[in-house]
């Protein structure tokens, strides 16, 4: 995997670090091109008090010099404002766990005396650092001319009418309104769901979708089970607080129907360019892309801090007691979108590099015009007999 990456930062520590190995010399990279990505991140309705606090800016402290990557791995750091108000505080321990956190899963395993050690690694606050390593892919992927987005599609039970919005539309709408649903009349329902939750001190989850365009054919492989581009994005998506579930286009729906009504018939042009007339496999065959859009759906539950509170069990005493909590936030959805997206640019500039190897853009650039693409003229399809040749 020529892409690595670490993040490292408790959500009340004093900043977020990230170290990014692999990214080839010669791209372009200032600040601002993480900073907008992290922008977004902190925008979006459903949030608690937090947003008020953190003004997430990035210093860029090694990897990138006047603007362009040397190739050398590229350091992160975001400060965490809220860091003052925690450090020279006598701290309450927390010994009565969420169901749906990390709080007591975390103390088994670790054999923590308090929760906040589980919480504040395990917080959402980590993916900060995820979205800014995948706005540097991002960039890299947009040297190529291949763009990653995302939107919501559902929030609670509110389903957005996107079966005849194309794709481009859904993404120009994408940050049309707060709830980031480019359906204006489910944006609404949606909104009026989260004012709700707020009300009843709940909390709401939903589904999002990422969408990759431009992408050409042949990333990923068929041939392991570790280098199938669909458990790749899968288990990325999977890997963000929260994510329970992700499949590659509708797969869910898909299972319940016959296979005539699910694959994409394929056609060629009197050029010999073979496309697909549907994109039902959303991009990925056999692990492999397509060259057509990858389209990833995911499954977010609802955040587990309660302001109703939750029955559990003081850790402590041994007693009955339910959580206890005074800020949280309601609907994390919205801005859970950038976070997908940044997954999802991690892994196909990841398996980009894979493909065209080398150390800096001006390399891989003549590498990238030069791959194989769904035209007859590039199959050397000989159409002669042969035999399974094997040495047994
Ligand atoms: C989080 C709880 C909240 C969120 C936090 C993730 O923080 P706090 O407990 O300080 O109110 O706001 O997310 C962020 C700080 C962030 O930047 O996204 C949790 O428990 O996961």
């Amino acid at each position: 995997m020529p892409i690595r990456f670490f993040t490292a930062g408790e959500s009340h520590g004093p900043g977020l670090t990230a170290i990014l190995e692999g990214m080839p010399a010669g791209l372009p990279l200032t600040a601002e091109d993480i900073n907008h990505d992290l922008r977004r991140r902190q925008k979006g309705y459903g949030s608690g008090g937090r947003m008020q606090i953190e003004k997430d800016g990035i210093a860029i402290t090694s990897g990138a010099m006047n603007g362009m990557t040397t190739g050398a791995p590229i350091a992160l750091h975001v400060q965490n404002r809220d860091f003052k108000s925690w450090k020279d505080r006598d701290i309450t321990p927390i010994t009565t766990p969420r169901p749906g956190h990390a709080d007591l899963t975390g103390a088994v395993k670790y054999g923590y005396r308090e929760l906040r050690l589980s919480l504040e690694r395990a917080s959402a606050r980590e993916t900060t650092m995820r979205v800014a390593i995948g706005a540097i892919c991002k960039k890299f992927l947009a040297a190529f001319d291949i763009r990653v987005d995302g939107y919501v599609s559902q929030l609670g039970d509110v389903v957005a009418d996107l079966d005849n919005m194309p794709l481009d539309e859904r993404i120009a709408r994408n940050e049309d309104n707060d709830v980031r649903c480019p359906d204006p009349v489910a944006a609404e329902k949606m909104h009026a769901a989260i004012r709700q939750v707020k009300i009843d001190k709940d909390t709401l989850g939903g589904v999002f979708e990422v969408v990759a365009r431009g992408l050409p054919p042949g990333l990923g492989s068929h041939v392991h089970f570790d280098r199938k581009l669909d458990g790749r994005l899968v288990a990325a998506m999977v890997s963000i607080q929260a994510m329970k579930g992700a499949e590659i286009g509708a797969a869910f729906e898909n299972a319940g129907k016959r296979g005539s009504q699910v694959h994409d018939d394929i056609i060629v042009d009197d050029a010999g360019q073979l496309s697909r007339r549907t994109n039902r496999a959303a991009g990925l065959e056999g692990g492999i892309t397509t060259g057509e859009p990858i389209i990833v759906r995911v499954a977010k539950k609802p955040i587990s801090t309660m302001l109703r509170g939750a029955e559990s069990v003081d850790l402590a005493t041994g007693e009955a007691n339910p959580t206890v909590y005074e800020r949280s936030d309601f609907c994390a959805l919205p801005r859970a979108v950038p976070v997908g997206e940044a997954m999802m640019a991690i892994v196909l500039a990841d398996a980009l590099m894979e493909k065209l190897g080398g150390d800096s853009i001006s390399e891989m650039k003549p590498r990238f015009d030069a791959l194989r693409r769904n035209r007859l003229e590039d199959l050397p399809m000989d159409n002669r007999e042969w035999r399974f040749g094997f040495d047994v």
